[in-house]
């Protein structure tokens, strides 16, 4: 066969099973118990989640890309021209696709992805869309990030997009510092977008993760088909179901799988019993208001230069600089 230029030049950090397992282990010992969320985007997971973002309860994405659609141009002029684009988790490229069509001559773009088949689809699909932009793909869990691979081309500024509301799905502490890596991996000339969920009816939240359809919940359970299949752990998805909660005082969704009735799991040669009614827990999925907001980015050296909300403030985009 003959090479190909994007796996060529991929660069392949992925976690491999013994950090997966250490990860389980670690999570399984813990109480209450808890597995990484970054686990759920396997090839299934990441198409589960598309089809996520097709419900109608699911309100973010197709928020964010009507708020994206109206203020890209803005954006554009603010960026200014010959920048590269630095993605955390880009998943299919959706949104990508209507940033780099309105900062029109992007240098290089580089998509931070921990599930691998999204990526080389996504790269794939883009390559085609814009032959100019040099696609410098890394398959990485961006809290652990590889030095990012250097363009051909120099570039003006570096744009960190970082859409999604993916921010959310890390604890205070954690978000803080994935905005100061932002920070560091930008330099002082550069800006970052970022998508946030913003606070609002519990009712409207919750129900976002729980769709009728049941497709979160497909999206959760596959999470231990996952693991049995990569570290030969043996969860029975019948004896878990998800649950997923709006706690308002911490402004949070809580995912949990929940153990249906008492049981053994297996994992690398340890037990882990389970009692029925255990909640192990697997997501958070934080809301924010401005303030809160504002002070998570001042404590990582970044101030809110720009800030555009969806109507009835569903959602929000931030333009964040040094
Ligand atoms: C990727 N992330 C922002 C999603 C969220 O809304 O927290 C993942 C998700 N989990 C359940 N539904 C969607």
């Amino acid at each position: 066969d003959a090479p190909d230029p994007l796996l060529e030049r991929l660069v392949d950090h992925r976690p491999g099973r013994a950090a997966i397992t250490a990860d389980v282990l670690a999570g399984l010992s813990a109480r209450p118990r808890a597995l990484p969320s970054k686990y759920f985007y396997d090839a299934r997971g990441s198409a589960l989640f598309e089809e996520i973002t097709r419900q109608p309860e699911y309100y973010l994405t197709r928020t964010e890309l009507a708020l994206l659609r109206q203020v890209l141009p803005e954006i554009a002029a603010r960026v200014g021209p010959q920048a590269r684009v630095v993605e955390y988790g880009s998943g299919s490229g959706r949104k990508t696709r209507l940033l780099l069509q309105a900062l029109g001559d992007v240098v290089a773009y580089t998509p931070v992805e921990i599930s691998r088949t999204a990526l080389v689809d996504s790269v794939r699909a883009l390559a085609m869309q814009f032959p100019a932009i040099e696609m410098l793909p890394v398959c990485a869990d961006f809290t652990a990030l590889p030095p990012l691979p250097p363009s051909r081309r120099t570039a003006r500024r570096t744009l960190l997009f970082f859409p999604g509301s993916t921010l959310g799905n890390f604890a205070e502490a954690a978000a803080v510092s994935i905005l100061r890596g932002m920070r560091l991996a930008m330099g002082p000339e550069g800006l970052a977008l970022i998508g946030i969920d913003l606070d609002k009816d519990p009712a409207t939240i919750e129900a976002a993760y729980n769709d009728v359809a049941g497709v979160t919940a497909a999206f959760t359970l596959n999470l231990l088909a996952r693991l049995n299949r990569e570290i030969g752990s043996d969860f029975d998805l019948s004896g878990f179901v998800h649950r997923a909660r709006y706690v308002v005082p911490s402004r949070r969704i809580e995912t949990s799988l929940v153990s249906r009735h008492a049981q053994v799991v297996r994992v690398a040669g340890q037990a882990f019993g389970f009692e029925r009614d255990e909640a192990m827990h697997v997501e958070y999925s934080h809301k924010y208001g401005d303030a809160q907001f504002a002070a998570m980015a001042a404590a990582a050296g970044l101030r809110v230069g720009a800030a555009w909300d969806a109507p009835a403030r569903m959602f929000g985009l931030r333009l964040l600089q040094p």
